[in-house]
């Protein structure tokens, strides 16, 4: 089978041919509708960017190039990529060839570790992960064909070198931001003969006698790759590379967006909830003990952390099959417990804050369901990962994949820069 390159070079003018013929046929259809309150609402729902490497349907979850989430679980990360450019599930040889190739780009040059270990040591992991990135931008591929000059329809090209230099250079830099932040050595180097999610996990320096947490991280690897084009995360990579910034300034940014609470930064805000949860009540928690903590926690202005979702209105199949993950391999650990026990409390806890919402005026809370925060925090602690504020950058690591395979796949398109048109309050007051 042709290597990811190969792959994608052969499916480009097929891609801009049916891109070419909807435009041509379909060009002047509407498809959304914009409220007034849409507009003041974050713009929810409103359909006005084109995504091909998923969708998230409200009731299903993810669908990654026309596959359900679970029926592709067993794929590592490196073929969830090749999946997402090209929508082809890599056999053996290219998804060996793919190792080798982000193996090749491992290397972590050596200002990278000198600015990292110049941050204050109070630094946010996701601060050090974002910074580490941008400091790379002097390497960019795609920047320096641009200078030199190149023709749009080459776009895609050094945007996927950039992609693969930094899918190969990530998992050495998070691993290594992991060791200088929390005290545990040197970093340890990638190792050439084995895949990209298992080098992440042991580069990390965990004890893994079992191998199951290189199995872990191969399966967070792929439930984070890629949630559609509109989430906070990809639509600041998409319109930050929209400018033919490049893919280190692109992904840089939109992982400042991952970092924000009400987005990826809620995985380390769970597992910190259930902690609190679990102390207070001495151990796994009854329902009633779990019932008064959510409401605590709403009462007092605050989200419960891992349930809701933007789009998703039932439990996220991510949740579902990390659960399932814990269920077999750590049955009896107190904290996936608790995890496991608050999914039959809190749902229904939402419920009820909803209906006392709606009766005081408010929005209904729109889902009720885990999203995909809400039990990965369990499992990594099980394994020895304790340190929250680094879970984020665990989801970067793979989101990045998302990220660079729609940026990839945009410039193959000749995405134009984007420029919605915004109004002013007095405008809305005069004219909606
Ligand atoms: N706990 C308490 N209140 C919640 C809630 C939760 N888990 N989920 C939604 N709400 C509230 C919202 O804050 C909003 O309140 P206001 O109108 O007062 O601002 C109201 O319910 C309506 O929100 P919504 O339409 O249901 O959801 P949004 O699309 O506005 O927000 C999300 C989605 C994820 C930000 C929200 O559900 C939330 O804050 N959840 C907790 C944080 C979390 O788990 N984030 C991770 C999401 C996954 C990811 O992106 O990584």
């Amino acid at each position: 089978m042709a290597t990811l390159q190969e792959r994608f070079a052969e499916l480009v003018p097929q891609m801009r041919n049916e891109v070419g013929g909807v435009l041509k046929e379909k060009g002047g259809n509407k498809i959304s509708d914009v409220s007034v309150k849409q507009a003041y609402g974050g713009m929810r729902g409103i359909k006005g960017m084109i995504c091909d490497t998923s969708v998230v349907e409200p009731d299903k979850g993810l669908i990654i190039r026309g596959y359900p989430l679970l029926e592709v679980k067993e794929l590592w990360p490196e073929e969830i990529f090749y999946l997402l450019l090209t929508g082809d599930k890599p056999d053996d040889d290219a998804t060996q060839a793919l190792q080798l190739d982000l193996a090749a780009r491992s290397y972590v040059p050596d200002y990278v570790w000198d600015v990292l270990t110049s941050m204050p040591a109070d630094s946010h992991p996701m601060c050090m992960l974002n910074t580490a990135i941008l400091v790379m931008q002097r390497e960019s591929a795609f920047k320096a064909w641009y200078d030199k000059g190149m023709t749009k329809d080459q776009y895609w090209i050094p945007m996927m070198e950039d992609a693969l230099r930094i899918l190969g250079v990530l998992p050495g830099i998070a691993a290594g931001i992991y060791r200088i932040r929390y005290g545990k050595g040197d970093p340890i180097p990638y190792m050439t003969n084995l895949d990209w999610g298992a080098n992440y996990a042991r580069m990390l320096g965990l004890p893994d006698p079992t191998g199951n947490f290189a199995k872990l991280m191969r399966l967070y690897l792929n439930f984070h790759c890629d949630h559609e084009g509109g989430n906070v995360s990809a639509n600041t990579c998409h319109t930050v590379g929209s400018a033919l910034s490049d893919a280190f300034y692109a992904v840089s940014a939109g992982l400042n967006g991952l970092a924000g609470p009400l987005h990826g930064l809620a995985n380390q805000e769970c597992l910190d909830w259930i902690l609190q949860l679990m102390e207070k009540f001495g151990g796994v928690p009854t329902a009633e003990q779990m019932e008064e903590f959510a409401f605590e926690t709403l009462r007092s202005g605050k989200v419960v952390p891992g349930y809701g979702h933007a789009v998703l209105r039932v439990t996220d199949p991510r949740f579902t099959g990390f659960n399932e993950f814990g269920h077999k391999y750590l049955p009896d650990d107190a904290v996936f417990q608790t995890v496991d026990r608050v999914f039959t409390v809190v749902p229904k806890v939402l419920e009820a804050f909803s209906a006392e919402r709606v009766a005081a005026g408010k929005n209904p809370i729109a889902n009720f369901w885990p999203n995909v925060d809400a039990g990965s925090g369990a499992l990594l602690y099980h394994y020895g990962l304790e340190e929250f504020p680094y879970y984020t950058v665990l989801f970067s690591v793979s989101r990045a994949m998302g990220m660079l395979s729609q940026l990839i796949v945009n410039r193959a398109l000749g995405t134009a820069i984007t420029r919605p048109k915004s109004v002013s309050t007095k405008w809305i007051m005069a004219n909606a």
